[in-house]
């Protein structure tokens, strides 16, 4: 009878631990499904936790993903399909609404080989722009088609952050800055960047 009671109370204990557990501080992983380039619906709001272009819809692309791991201090997962994603949009962006890929908290972004998985802009920004003090893993994947003017970095731009890229492909991608920029594939500023 006695240890019955002692496994109910451990059980208790361990149920009030498992409820009281902050959600906000778990790292999350977001699968994406979807190759097109699309914000999350709660862009402008709120965010939710929950990658999806239309609130029910469970539609996670590399946009909406990135829009929710920038939300959170925590190092989340992004995991990639094969496919081609191609980054529609302009230069001049730094808030990841549209052009290049704007990462600017720790992230884990992850494909299924460099051949499979490819992140490519259509032409009118660079393709990858992390912020100063973020650490970014990337792995297994293509950035490729970067093209830039009076600015750095036309495939990835690393403005002070922890970089590291493992099993990619760095392709095709153009600076085409006459003057004072810098970086074809990858410009990495050592210290805070802008
Ligand atoms: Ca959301
Ligand atoms: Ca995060
Ligand atoms: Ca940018
Ligand atoms: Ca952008």
């Amino acid at each position: 009878m006695f240890n019955w009671l002692k496994n109910f109370k451990n059980i208790c204990v361990f149920s009030v631990l498992i409820i009281s557990f902050p959600l906000s501080a778990l790292a999350k992983e977001f699968i994406v499904n979807n190759t097109t380039d699309q914000a999350d619906a709660n862009f402008g709001g709120v965010f939710d936790g929950v990658c999806e272009t239309v609130i029910g819809n469970g539609a996670c692309t590399l946009r909406a993903a990135i829009q929710e791991a920038n939300d959170t201090s925590e190092k989340d997962t992004i995991t990639l399909p094969e496919g081609e994603i191609i980054l529609i949009g302009n230069s001049g962006d730094d808030n990841n609404l549209g052009g290049d890929l704007d990462i600017v908290e720790d992230l884990l972004l992850r494909g299924v080989s460099g051949r499979k998985t490819i992140i490519k802009s259509s032409g009118s920004d660079r393709v990858i722009h992390m912020g100063n003090s973020s650490s970014v893993e990337i792995y297994d994947l293509s950035i490729r088609d970067g093209r830039l003017q009076d600015d750095n970095g036309a495939g990835i731009f690393n403005a002070g952050g922890s970089l590291t890229i493992k099993n990619c492909m760095i392709l095709n991608n153009i600076n085409q800055s006459i003057s004072f920029s810098n970086g074809g594939g990858i410009f990495h500023r050592g210290g805070p960047g802008p």
